[in-house]
């Protein structure tokens, strides 16, 4: 066995990991103690890694079709970029270089991003090239450059641990960042003293390490921020003499603030006026004070100005380029970062550079050797889009992101995709919803698999290391991408030398690192050897360095032309589409602990279910009881894009009048296009980053009597994309995996009526089911019936349709039993509910690493176990930590008042 220190693919933590494997399959990945980001840890999605990424599921091999009806055929590397580049060149020679477009993603390597830019701003001359951070982190870029100049967190992991006191805005970084999560419930442990404030509507895992939660009205966190530096300021609790010396534009804030006094923030916010003070308290008595936002902060229609609004509480107090102290936002995607820094935004270029300011577009065009680079601002994601469907971009490029999953408002993406006349997705996975709109679908290398760099959220640039060669011709990004540039160069400017006859990834970063030189971020100091050598580094790493920079501005020297730091006095703004009469519940979106996303990698590792199965809606339970809805009641969720059918569930930690929907359902999981089908594209005027978190929407009951339940094993990626296409006609549909030791597809569907038999033949067919063997069970005149399939004792697969009382009972003795004499029973006398139906129905597995259910866990509470107890008789929480926040919210809601 081999191991090879790479990255995991996952979250912008940048944990390092360690492959083992036999150099043509990986077996294990384990925490790499060598690594600053993590020291050995991963977090419930890292330790998982080797089980994700079924073949079955991967994109293999080029594929083409040549018009909108036909199918894909399996076509070479050749044939595939030839005619790709032969499209973009006549495409270009007859609309202009921005009739094309190319949207690519923060999970791609330094490297990849590179040769995208240059392909887009210096071969073809256009500035549409946009990502998913679009989506995801423009927020944050646009704060940091308006307050500091710059688009650079000035923190390092160990801030967390150093510490006095930390505010967590609108990031839930128990499930999104664990290995962050678990360095600070460790610090917590380590130091007592040390205060954390939690500022999110929702009552999420992470509020387990909190002395404050402030569970604010949705959007109203300027107001918040506002408040806070009203109090403050009455508490004298600012720093005069760094703002004197090291800031301009406090006297228009200070102004605008006085506007914010407590009992008029208590009612903006919805909190009170008591919690306020007490945060401002523990903010203006810390010694440092740091804090850490994510996509609550980011993912709004104001999302600049709160990033602003809390970056000018750290410049008041001074509290910023010291130990323990600083903004600092949590970048959500592995490379998000090297994405910003290589300019993968439509607005920027490459080395922190602005496409709108001439003097940038000259130096990197001289740096390329080009004559300029276009003028023309580029579209931005939803622009993009819109552009697309209404037919002004010809061609689009996709790489390494699934926009018919995760943009907003999906009916356009979908419609703008079917328009499109030439799409080309570079893609991992042929599975994702975007891959259906594919004309060319280019596979691409993956996790274990690819080599380049990246950068964590501390500004961390780690080498990724291959450990094992691609599957089927799928290759790199960067190299794809150079041969589609060769081939489009030699068609638009023949006869002159190539500008990208890269050989290795390594031969790109130094190209590139020159562009960084000067710079703030500069890493020209940098190489992949010497990565190496040192071990991942912290940039400025400038030319000659021999170790990277934990902090930025620590000579109060900011990276504005004069050196100073700028407050932003900006006044809140409503959310865009606030809740009304017709629409009364405000839609919040976002993470689950265990699925990553479109769920193209995690969603194909049974095992990931286990937390959470399938697509729910979390409503408060008194937003439930006035409609007379209970736990697993099928509703219509209507915004006015759309509407989905799904079951839902009460949760006490929402506040009433808000609800929760995972952002990962898309329209796999989950008929009707997916949690996105909801949410709305309005985006922040400056940052252009849609409000993916608050969208408004209405919850009536479904009135879906007839039933099916699927459950069948083996194959499961085929069997997952038959049924799928067979179970379209149904109103209700759920799909997922489940099963540790032998997946199986589970299936979920509803309908106001029995469909046509013969599509439960087909179902049966696509099961195993169609079988003289299988047990069967027809109540024609009641529209029910039920078949199950064995292979000896064992259950191998059951469809019960009409009615699915027995569906839980059936799946325990699927998984557990191999005896079916209950089974030969309960056919005999099939209407009586079957025993331990209901407790069966809610178990979920909590430790995914030692298989810990709910109820087990619950079971040992009962009888008076702690979390120490627990963890030694049952393992649970010993292994990743990810379930200790919730054991412990398990602990708390059963444990006795004293
Ligand atoms: N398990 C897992 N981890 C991931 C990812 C994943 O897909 N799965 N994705 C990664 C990526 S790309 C990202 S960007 C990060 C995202 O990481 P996070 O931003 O931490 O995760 P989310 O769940 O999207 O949203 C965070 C919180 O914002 C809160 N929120 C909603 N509205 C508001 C508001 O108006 N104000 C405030 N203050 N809070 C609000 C929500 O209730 C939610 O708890 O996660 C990264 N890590
Ligand atoms: N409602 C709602 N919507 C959201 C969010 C939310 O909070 N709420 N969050 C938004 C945010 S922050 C983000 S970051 C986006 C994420 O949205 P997406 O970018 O769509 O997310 P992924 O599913 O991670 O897409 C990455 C794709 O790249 C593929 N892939 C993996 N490795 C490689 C590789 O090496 N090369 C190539 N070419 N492909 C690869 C994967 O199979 C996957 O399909 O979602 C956004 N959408
Ligand atoms: S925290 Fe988890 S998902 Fe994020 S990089 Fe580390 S192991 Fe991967
Ligand atoms: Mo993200």
């Amino acid at each position: 066995m081999k191991q090879t220190a790479s990255t995991c693919c996952y979250c912008g933590v940048g944990c390092g990991v360690l492959i083992e494997h036999d150099g043509q399959h990986i077996h294990n990945v384990k925490g790499d103690p060598a690594h600053p980001a993590n020291l050995g840890r991963l977090c419930s999605k890292g330790s998982t890694l080797h089980l994700t990424g079924d073949l079955a599921a991967r994109a293999l091999h080029p594929e083409l079709r040549l018009g909108k009806s036909m199918a894909r055929n399996r076509t070479d590397w050749d044939s595939a970029l030839g005619h790709a580049a032969e499209v973009f060149a006549r495409t270009i020679a007859e609309h202009g270089p921005d009739s094309v477009a190319f949207y690519i993603s923060g999970q791609l390597l330094t490297e990849d991003y590179y040769s995208f830019n240059k392909l887009a701003r210096a071969l073809i001359g256009t500035n549409n090239i946009d990502s998913n951070s679009r989506l995801c982190m423009s927020s944050a870029v646009v704060g940091y450059k308006r307050s500091l100049g710059a688009d650079a967190p000035p923190c390092s992991y160990e801030d967390i641990e150093q510490s006095n006191c930390l505010l967590i805005a609108g990031s839930n970084m128990a499930y999104a960042h664990p290995v962050l999560f678990r360095r600070l419930e460790a610090a917590r442990e380590a130091n007592p003293a040390q205060k954390v404030i939690v500022i999110d509507p929702r009552r999420t895992d992470t509020c387990d390490v909190a002395d404050l939660h402030l569970p604010l009205r949705p959007g109203s966190d300027v107001a918040l921020f506002h408040g806070l530096l009203h109090l403050l300021l009455e508490n004298d609790h600012v720093d005069h003499d760094f703002i004197n010396a090291h800031t301009d534009g406090f006297e228009a804030l200070q102004a605008l603030v006085q506007d914010y006094p407590p009992a008029r923030v208590a009612t903006l916010c919805d909190i009170s006026e008591a919690e306020l003070r007490q945060a401002a308290e523990l903010i203006g008595k810390a010694d440092s004070f740091l804090s850490l936002w994510c996509m609550g902060l980011n993912q709004s229609s104001a999302g600049s100005a709160k990033n602003n609004a809390l970056i000018n509480l750290h410049l008041a107090t001074g509290q910023i380029g010291k130990v323990g102290a600083g903004p600092f936002s949590l970048t959500g995607q592995p490379n998000a970062m090297g994405g910003r820094e290589t300019g993968s935004l439509s607005n920027l270029l490459p080395g922190h550079r602005d496409a709108a300011n001439a003097e940038h577009r000259r130096e990197v065009a001289d740096y390329w050797g080009v004559a300029g680079l276009p003028e023309q601002p580029g579209l931005s994601a939803i622009e993009l889009f819109e552009a697309v469907r209404d037919g002004r971009i010809k061609a689009l490029w996709i790489a390494c992101t699934n926009p018919a999953q995760s943009m907003p408002d999906q009916q356009l993406i979908h419609q703008a995709l079917s328009l499109c006349p030439f799409v080309i997705v570079q893609e991992a996975f042929s599975t994702t919803e975007t891959c259906h709109y594919a004309d060319l679908l280019l596979p691409a290398a993956s996790w274990g698999e690819k080599e380049g760099s990246v950068t964590n959220s501390e500004r961390r640039i780690s080498h990724v290391r291959p450990a094992i060669p691609a599957p089927g011709s799928a290759r790199g990004d960067w190299d794809i991408v150079c041969d589609f540039a060769r081939r489009l160069e030699q068609k638009l400017r023949p006869g002159q030398p190539s500008q990208f006859a890269f050989a290795r990834p390594a031969e790109l970063f130094d190209e590139y690192k020159g562009l960084t030189a000067g710079r703030d971020l500069d890493y020209s100091g940098l190489s992949h050897a010497l990565i190496d050598g040192l071990g991942p580094q912290q940039w400025p790493f400038p030319a000659g360095s021999r170790q990277g920079t934990p902090r930025l501005y620590t000579d109060g020297r900011f990276a504005t032309a004069d050196g100073r730091a700028h407050f932003v006095a900006e006044a809140p703004r409503p959310l865009s589409e606030p809740a009304d009469s017709s629409y009364p519940l405000v839609l919040n979106t976002g993470r689950l602990r265990d699925q990553w996303h479109g769920m193209s990698r995690t969603g194909t590792a049974a095992q990931l279910f286990g937390h959470v199965e399938r697509a729910q809606l979390s409503m408060h339970p008194q937003d439930m009881q006035a409609r007379a809805l209970e736990d697993g009641d099928l509703v219509s969720l209507s915004s006015r894009r759309g509407t989905l059918i799904l079951p839902v569930q009460a949760d006490a930690q929402l506040r009433p009048g808000q609800s929760f929907l995972p952002m990962h359902w898309g329209n796999r999981f989950l008929k009707g296009l997916g949690s996105n089908r909801l949410t709305l594209s309005n985006h922040d005027p400056l940052s252009k980053q849609p409000e993916l978190k608050q969208a408004a929407v209405e919850v009536t009951r479904a009135v879906l009597p007839w039933q099916l339940f699927v459950l069948v094993e083996g194959d499961v990626q085929q069997r997952f994309a038959q049924l799928r296409e067979l179970a379209e006609v149904f109103d209700y549909l759920s799909m997922g995996l489940v099963g540790r030791e032998r997946p199986a597809v589970l299936l979920r569907a509803a309908a106001g009526q029995a469909p046509d038999a013969a599509l439960l033949r087909q179902l049966d067919a696509a099961c195993g089911l169609d079988t003289p063997q299988a047990l069967s069970l027809e109540d024609s005149a009641r529209q029910i019936s039920k078949r199950i399939a064995l292979d000896g004792q064992r259950i191998i697969a059951l469809r019960l349709s009409g009615e699915t009382l027995a569906r839980d009972w059936l799946r325990k003795l699927w998984q557990d039993a191999d005896d079916i004499t209950d089974l030969r029973r309960w056919l005999l006398a099939p209407v009586a509910t079957p025993p331990g139906v209901s407790a069966a129905a809610t178990d979920k597995t909590i430790c995914n690493c030692m298989n810990v259910s709910q109820s087990r866990i619950c079971a040992g509470i009962e009888q008076g176990m702690q979390l120490e107890d627990l963890k030694r008789e049952l393992g649970c929480g010993t292994q990743c930590g990810s379930c200790v926040p919730e054991i412990k919210q398990l602990l708390a809601k059963t444990a006795v008042p004293a």
